[in-house]
Formats: C-alpha cells, structure tokens, sequence
C-alpha cells in the first residue's frame, strides 16, 4: 500500500486521521524526528490544541525548518486545524510565538459576545473560484472545532495565488481550507468530516487534488461576486449510547428512565437495547452529527489497560468518520495492582483508541466545589485543565446530571433560580437545578450556574446538560435549564435528556439557543431515526447535514 508520513511532535488523538488514511487505502509512516521530513514524499501535520502549544514543540524539536524544506521542494504537504493556522506568520492565541509564515497574516479569535465560542460543528467550505477544489463540494458540510480562525478578505490570500474556501459562523467568514501548488491547509477536520472529508483527504493522496488544481488556477479577475455570506454552521444531532456490562457480563447499550436502567419486572435485568459498536454505525449511516458513549458504570474491577470502552472506541473508530466522545471514569484513580492512574492518563487512552472528545462527570463537580471553596482560584491540578492543556479545550466535555429543586421564593436559597411555567408539587413557582455525581445517586449543594462557570474557567470547551427529571420522560428538553446554563456561559451546550420525536429537536433549536442536541431512548428502541429528525427539521428550514453514503 502507497505511504504517507504523519508528524508525530505532540500527544494528539490522531487515532481518527490514521483510520481516515487507512480507508482511502494509504498507510501511515510515523516522522518522529526532523532527520526523518526528507524520507517523506507526502507530509501530514495534523494540529491539535493550542497554537503555541503546538509552535513551540515543533520549533524546540526542530521541526520547522524541514518543515518549510519540505514545503519549498514541492513535495506534497497537507495541514489539518491547528495545521493550518501553523501556515500563517502569528496567532491571536499566542502572541509571542511565530508561526511557519507561509502565509502573511495573523488569526484572531471568534466573537463570542453573541455566539459560543469555540465554534463546533458542521459548516460549510466553499470556494467560488474552485468549488471542486481537494474534492470539496458546496453542497457538504465539514467539521470545524476552533476558537481562532483567520479572517476572510475577498481577494487577499487569491493576490498571493491561493486558492480559499471558507466558512461562515455568525456573521464572521473565515478560512475554511487553503490550497497552492502543493500545499493544501484545512481549517476543518476531514478525518471527521464523514464521506465528504473522506473526498478531501483522498484526493490530497492520490495528487488529483493538486493535478485538478494546477490545471485550473485561480484568476484574480474570476473571483466572483458573492451574495453576503450565510451563516453555515447546521444544527447538530447527537446519538448517545449508555453503555454498561449487563448481569451476564456483557457489554450492553442500555437506557433508563430517570436513570433506573433496570427493566421494571421482578427480576429487574439491565434493559438490553444493543451491540455499542453495531449501534455507532447504524447512527453514523443514518446522518448522526456526534457519537456519544457513555461508560455509565466505572468498571471499577478490571485493569485500566483492559477498559472494555478501549476496545469499543478502536472498533468504533475504524468505521465512523465523525467525532467520538466517551464519558464515564475519567478521573485520577487508582488501578488494580496499587498503581495511581491519572485523569489525564486515562484520557489519553481513550483518545488513542479513537476518541475524539472526553466527558466528565462527577470530577468535574467535585472540581467545582473545591474551586469555589478556593475562592475562585485554579492550580492547575484538575483533570479539566490538565486535559484540555494538553489536547486543547475542544476535547474535553463536561457532563452534567441535574436534578430540579422547587422552592416558593427566589429568597429561599442561595442558588440561581428560574421562575418556571411547571410549578412544584406545593405549587413552588421557582427551582433550581442542583448538580449530582455517581449517575444520579449524590446530589451537591452546587448549582448547574456555578458548575458551567467553574468548568468553563477551567477549560471546559462544551457542556453535555442532561437532565435527570427528563430523561427517559420522550417529553421534549427542559428548555428553562437549557436556557439558564445558555445564559451562563459561552462555550457551546448540548441539549439532553427527554427527546421523543423529531418535533422536540425543532422546539429546542427554536425556544433556546442550544449548539446541539442529543438524543437516546427514541433512537435505541427504534421509534425514530436520526435520519427522520434530520428531514424533520430540514423540513422546518433549519439546516443540517445529511449522512452522503458509502465511501
Ligand atoms: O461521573 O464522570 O463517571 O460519568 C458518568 C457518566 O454516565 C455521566 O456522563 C452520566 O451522565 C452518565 N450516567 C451515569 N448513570 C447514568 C444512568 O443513566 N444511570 N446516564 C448515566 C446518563 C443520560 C444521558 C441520556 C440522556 C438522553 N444518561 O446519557 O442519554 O438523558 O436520554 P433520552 O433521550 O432517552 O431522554 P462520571
């Protein structure tokens, strides 16, 4: 099989880009050393991360200059994120550190003062000039996560013969990919851009890309003119497995109600809805966005090398070409034999065998708490920064499992509480919404405004917001938490917890601001498919991606 050469110079979870390679029938050849940049005929530089996270350890491994060696002889080269923005001379993200200045320009930082930030999700790339350019489509979405971007100017990067697609968030178009001669950049993730990033990654492979583009050059004068720029991001649909070991011991998708996942008989079995890996993949083919599993059992008994969620992620991982999060366990523990297993540790594994994001839980409460009782203050210790300093903020995810407390007045407790439409069993017209560890089984005296803070402090880059009293209830989201935790942060929200139909998704992406929404039971027992969600609200003119078929 024809090679390619992948940079190896950080812990990145390339695990996605390798099995993406491997697809279109490439394997992968590891550089480890800048001795190594000239055996490479084609070159990789997947980034991860912070900018000058990723800037330093290439520069103090002495990457830079192969790098640039490599680039000038003309020899194919492809930068993915943060691979990209490596390409141009600086970055917002870190002022003092340069970058590989091929391209003139400096990134910023998206706007968040109207919109989340990072920006996650599915969004378009789209090049007037060239709109087949790399195999790229303007009828695909591409998965995009990143808080800096380099700013689109009609005309200014095509002056210097690059050819751009770009992307719109908001009201802010920015750089999307970037190709010349033999050098393609992509601000999005093709390895988890399904089928349509599969097109990108193969034609970069393969040399048509470059061929196409060499034989079609950009003009300055056949820029054409645009209408302004939509907004591209689409709504996401989220898949979420449940996963435990059932009472044979085998590992099973499972949903409760409430969080009981045991079937209400008197032999109260776990409730057996499927095979994790088989389910990813029926979700992936029917246009899911994200896969979510969640190791709702902490498997405590077995060796931290055999966490049966490994095996899952890597099967997973080789045939589902969108992001994988995992949530459940991650937190420093101890293993088996006495040994002290860290947060990050744990992580890490998981991001090795393919995922993409890491979820946390109960730590991300206890976390809280102890910030709070701190006065605010953060060492660096928690698994939220260690994390998402070593693999950037877009990875690590916090789950939160609220639970609704009704009180008479705002006075009657400290908490940030809602005057809500549902009134208690007393008729109580406010709540709040406590947060809980252990799946459920704790509730905190610490409530999901000063949890999606703290976190976000840390750096959180999304918030999975279940909700305890609506899960398993297919009586549509809780759209007064939504809209608080909304309200408290700008790092992207997942809605979770009480989809029963394609109309819950329409009314959640209307009646509150969520980034995503997710969704469980319905899917697992069949009544609806991702697929019919997707046409449910594509009907509704709300935007979304559609799953394009068999590579
Ligand atoms: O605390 O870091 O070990 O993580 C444990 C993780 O497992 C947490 O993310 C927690 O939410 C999850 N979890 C623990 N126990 C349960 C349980 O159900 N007994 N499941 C559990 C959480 C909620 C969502 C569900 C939505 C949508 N399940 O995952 O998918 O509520 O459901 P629906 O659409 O059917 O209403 P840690």
């Amino acid at each position: 099989m024809p090679k390619v050469y992948l940079l190896d110079y950080v812990a990145g979870n390339v695990r996605s880009l390798v099995n993406a390679i491997e697809k279109c029938g490439y394997v992968v050849e590891w550089i480890r050393s800048p001795e190594d940049v000239p055996k490479a005929e084609k070159l990789i530089l997947p980034g991860v991360g912070h900018f000058g996270h990723c800037l330093s350890q290439l520069s103090a491994a002495g990457f830079l200059p192969a790098i640039r060696a490599h680039i000038d002889a003309g020899k194919p080269f492809m930068g993915i994120c943060v691979g990209l923005q490596a390409l141009f001379s600086s970055s917002a993200e870190d002022a003092d550190c340069p970058g590989i200045c091929l391209i003139p320009g400096s990134l910023d930082r998206f706007d968040d003062s109207v919109k989340a930030v990072p920006h996650i999700g599915w969004n378009n790339a789209s090049c007037p000039t060239n709109p087949t350019l790399y195999g790229l489509s303007p009828d695909s979405k591409y998965y995009y996560v990143h808080s800096y971007k380099y700013p689109y100017v009609k005309g200014e990067l095509e002056s210097h013969g690059w050819a751009v697609a770009t992307g719109t968030y908001g009201t802010e178009t920015f750089v999307g990919a970037v190709a010349k001669g033999n050098v393609l950049a992509t601000q999005f993730h093709p390895e988890k851009s399904g089928v349509a990033g599969l097109r990108v990654i193969r034609s970069f492979l393969d040399g048509s890309g470059a061929k196409a583009l060499a034989e079609h050059l950009p003009q300055k004068s056949n820029i054409a003119a645009e209408l302004v720029p939509k907004d591209g991001l689409t709504r996401r649909v989220i898949a979420c497995l449940d996963v435990r070991t059932n009472d044979q011991g085998d590992l099973v998708v499972t949903k409760g109600d409430q969080y009981d996942v045991r079937e209400k008989g008197s032999d109260r079995n776990v409730r057996n809805l499927g095979k994790p890996v088989e389910m990813a993949k029926k979700y992936y083919e029917q246009g899911a966005d994200e896969v979510t599993f969640l190791n709702i059992t902490s498997f405590r008994d077995c060796p931290v090398a055999d966490l049966p969620m490994l095996e899952i992620l890597r099967r997973t991982s080789e045939t589902v070409f969108v992001p994988l999060t995992i949530g459940g366990g991650i937190r420093d523990t101890v293993d088996v034999d006495g040994t002290k297993v860290s947060a990050l540790e744990i992580a890490t594994m998981y991001f090795k065998s393919g995922a993409d994001k890491v979820s946390i839980g109960s730590d991300a409460v206890i976390a809280a708490e102890e910030y709070y009782n701190a006065g605010k203050t953060l060492f660096g210790n928690t698994a939220i920064e260690q994390i998402s300093k070593a693999y950037g903020n877009q990875a690590v995810v916090v789950s939160i499992d609220p639970k609704r407390v009704y009180v008479p007045k705002q006075e009657a407790t400290r908490h940030a509480t809602l005057k809500t439409k549902f009134p208690g069993p007393k008729g109580e017209e406010y709540c709040w919404y406590a947060c809980t560890i252990k799946g459920g089984r704790e509730t905190r005296d610490l409530d999901v405004v000063e949890l999606t803070q703290a976190v976000e402090a840390m750096g959180a880059g999304e918030i999975l917001l279940n909700c305890i009293d609506k899960d398993g209830t297919n009586s549509g989201f809780d759209l007064e938490l939504i809209n608080q935790v909304k309200g408290a942060v700008r790092i992207p929200v997942i809605a979770s917890s009480g989809a029963g139909n394609p109309g819950h998704f329409d009314e959640v992406f209307r009646e509150t601001t969520t980034d995503a929404a997710l969704g469980a039971g319905m899917f697992h027992r069949g009544e609806y498919t991702v697929q019919q969600v997707k046409d449910y609200l594509a009907g509704k003119n709300l935007v979304v991606r559609k799953f394009e078929g068999e590579f």
